[in-house]
């Protein structure tokens, strides 16, 4: 019968696989580590196909260097396992009554592989769902010794942390280069305790009261009724929310300018945003704002440039994270503290400390160097360690303390609470990367997904079955100590002191610091924000706090707007600019950016051969661009003219002018200007045209002259030619150290 044939079948099967078992192990290989990869493009080879593998090498997600325990559920050995470890002959087909039968009950195997992958997903993150994440290390100058007593920043410790970047607004899935606030999260490992330091690249909030955070995420959230627009700032609920309610104004204003399209993660600002209480150990305190300083300058897209990144790459800038490191360019960021005197007002220059719509600008309080951050490794598992860090601004080690800052007391509280949802329960500082890489030893007991096998019988205080352990520390033994900060016996209140009303001012200062370029990137930014809303009367109400704001800036908008220009309703601040403030103005190393080289089988490829070395050898990367993969002469192509756009490249060289390749579309009309648009592949000419308009730097020798001249381009500023690809590239990097060619395009806003 079928049946007796099934179960002779089984029997044999069962005695393979005991069989299996007992065969000595392979001589297991430990798992090859990953290639070192020189360049991003560089494709990794792939491992040999053979058991003597093992599985991949499981690495330490914290990778830390202080004995934490590894990952105990990574993969080993070399066969395919259940989850309880019994290994599998066949994972590709159900257990079936005949081969064209009902699938059984009793495959435990379908039912454990298809359960999990049932609830492979957990909730993502309410605000901050879309973020790339890399490890690194912290070194300390020694600096701030004086005003904090924090171990890590004692002179030369090397503390490991991990670092994730986000956009606000958008899902999980959404586009890298909207228009946004971004995160910048990093969770040094203290040996004295973690330490999460969550800014954002902006100085200031929205919001001056934790309270009002649901407010404003549900107002630049998708509408409710419909699920759109998706991370986008430019519809109705957000202006609706932002015109109404002004203290919003400061936070809006670094939106709209070019810090709300940063060119790359390694090319942003950090910020604590808060005033925080540090304290030294004769236990004398100082309130202090943080900064993160990228030593490669802060630098923006442009606004189309970041519109088609949103369809061409919409992981533009994880990818660029990734490749930068993979390419061994570590990102480095200077930390650096504004310090100011702790006196009973909590002011600084007329400022209010514990207002996070204001900053305190550069000029009055210097931004002081304390080390140096450099991310030089990317995680091995997206979910194990990006998706699942948790951040908390409670995450404080002893020397850092807390202001009342209303918005940061209501943070306080949030972070903790959201990651019981988010991660399933209390015990989410046991997940790897969430491990911290001091010595825990906390009381906690139970609840869902413990990890640990708390030995002991009494975790409780005071006890004398466990010996007394744990003992409370005393300074001496790095103790975190409350700041014994007077609070003033002051009735209850649901108010906010005076000075928080002032929501125009510094709005202003901002506008004000800005350099030609920026005030009309502003204005663009506004004109398109608002031209995107449907309802007039909140373009009315924004262009209202425009013009309490600058009655230029208004203008300009108005006129886009269609829409008459309202006069301020409250005298304009009388503010100093801080040219702290513009990203413009100075020169900037280049290393780390990526130059594209149009290339062809007419090419001087001995000078492309020398340029690719010199790029290199000055820290950037040069991707050649050529009519087909593979191969030109003996050089490597990265990107075809199908596969390569210029939103990829800081700037192009051309050393060829490529007729069209096969794969280009037809010219639309072959009698009129068939000559001229014959002769260059129009995809070259896109490129070329698109770097122009974006201000990027644009390079030709040899046959490549030509393609300018087509392009329209030629004579035109930050357009080079020369006799070799390598004076060419030298005028070119000269040019990227101001980052673009704004002289290209003289503002129109004074
Ligand atoms: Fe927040 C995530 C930064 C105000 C509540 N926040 C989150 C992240 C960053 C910030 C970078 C992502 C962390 C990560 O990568 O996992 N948030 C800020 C800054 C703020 C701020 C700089 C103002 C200065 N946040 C803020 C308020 C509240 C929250 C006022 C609530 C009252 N934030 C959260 C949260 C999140 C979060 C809901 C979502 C996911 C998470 O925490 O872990 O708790």
């Amino acid at each position: 019968s079928n049946f007796a044939k099934a179960a002779k079948g089984a029997v044999e099967a069962a005695a393979e696989k005991v069989a299996d078992v007992l065969a000595p192990e392979v001589p297991g290989a430990p798992g090859s580590a990953p290639p070192t990869v020189a360049e991003p493009t560089t494709p990794h080879d792939p491992l040999p196909p053979g058991k003597e593998q093992g599985a991949p090498e499981t690495r330490t997600p914290t990778g830390a260097r202080t004995g934490a325990p590894s990952t105990a559920n990574g993969q080993q050995g070399t066969f395919l396992t259940t989850s309880q470890g019994a290994r599998l002959r066949d994972t590709d087909h159900s257990l079936k009554a005949g081969p064209r039968g009902p699938v059984l009950l009793q495959d435990h195997h379908l039912r454990e592989k298809i359960t999990h992958f049932d609830h492979e997903r957990i909730p993502e993150r309410v605000v901050h769902a879309r973020g790339a994440g890399a490890h690194g290390v912290f070194t300390a100058y020694g600096t701030a010794e004086a005003v904090t007593r924090a171990g890590f920043l004692r002179k030369g410790r090397e503390t490991d942390v991990f670092v994730r970047f986000s956009t606000v607004l958008g899902s999980r899935g959404s586009a890298d280069t909207v228009r946004d606030t971004r995160g910048f999260a990093t969770k040094f490992y203290t040996d004295e305790g973690t330490f999460d330091l969550v800014g954002n690249n902006m100085p200031v909030f929205f919001i001056q009261d934790a309270i009002k955070f649901p407010d404003v995420i549900h107002a630049g959230k998708p509408h409710p009724d419909r699920e759109i627009p998706q991370a986008q700032s430019a519809h109705d609920t957000f202006w609706d929310f932002v015109s109404l309610h002004t203290e919003a104004q400061h936070h809006t204003m670094w939106n709209m300018s070019d810090r709300g399209i940063p060119r790359s993660f390694r090319t942003m600002e950090g910020f604590g945003v808060h005033s925080f209480r540090l304290v030294n150990s004769a236990g004398e305190t100082v309130l202090a704002k943080f900064h993160w300083k990228p030593r490669l300058g802060v630098h923006s897209l442009v606004w189309e440039e970041a519109q088609l990144l949103g369809g061409i790459d919409p992981d533009f800038h994880r990818r660029d994270l990734y490749d930068a490191i993979e390419a061994g360019a570590y990102p480095e960021w200077e930390l650096g503290i504004q310090v100011f005197p702790d006196i009973p007002e909590e002011t600084f220059a007329g400022i209010d400390l514990l207002d996070p719509t204001k900053i305190v600008p550069e000029e009055l309080a210097p931004v002081q160097p304390v080390g140096k951050l450099m991310l030089n490794r990317t995680p091995t598992n997206f979910f194990a360690e990006t998706e699942q860090v948790a951040f908390h601004v409670g995450h404080l080690p002893p020397g850092i303390d807390v202001t009342n800052d209303p918005l940061l007391q209501g943070r306080l509280f949030s972070y903790v609470d959201t990651q019981l949802t988010r991660l399933g329960g209390p015990n989410f500082s046991q997940i790897p990367i969430n491990r911290p890489h001091a010595a825990v030893n906390d009381m906690l007991r139970d609840g869902f997904h413990q990890d640990a096998v708390h030995a002991g019988v009494a975790p409780y205080r005071p006890n004398s079955l466990d010996g007394g352990n744990p003992f409370p520390a005393g300074d001496a033994e790095h103790a975190f100590v409350d700041v014994p900060v007077t609070v003033a016996e002051a009735p209850k209140v649901r108010a906010n002191p005076a000075s928080f009303d002032d929501h125009h001012s510094q709005a202003r200062l901002f506008w004000l610091s800005m350099s030609p370029v920026e005030k009309e990137h502003i204005v663009r930014a506004y004109t398109f924000e608002l031209g995107k809303c449907y309802h007039q009367a909140i373009k009315e109400r924004q262009l209202q706090s425009l013009a309490n704001i600058d009655p230029v800036l208004c203008a300009q908008v108005a006129t886009g707007l269609g829409l008459p220009a309202p006069e301020p309703t409250v005298p304009l601040a009388d503010v100093a600019p801080s040219p702290a403030l513009s990203q413009l103005g100075r020169q900037w190393p280049t290393d780390g950016r990526t130059i594209g080289i149009v290339v062809g089988p007419d090419s001087d490829l001995d000078g492309v051969g020398q340029v690719r070395r010199e790029v290199f050898a000055v820290g950037m990367v040069p991707l050649l661009i050529a009519p087909h993969g593979g191969m030109v002469g003996d050089l490597p192509v990265q990107r075809t003219f199908a596969t390569g756009r210029s939103v990829e490249f800081d700037a192009l060289l051309l050393a060829a002018a490529p007729a069209p390749a096969p794969d280009a579309l037809p010219a639309r009309d072959a009698e009129a200007g068939a000559a001229d648009s014959a002769s260059v592949d129009p995809r070259v000419l896109l490129l070329v045209q698109e770097c122009w308009r974006h201000a990027k730097a644009v390079g030709a020798w040899g046959a490549g002259v030509t393609v300018l001249d087509q392009a329209g381009v030629t004579g035109t500023p930050g357009v080079v030619t020369g006799d070799s690809g390598t004076a060419v590239l030298t005028a070119v990097r000269q040019l990227m150290t101001a980052h673009r060619v704004w002289e290209r395009f003289p503002a129109s806003v004074a």
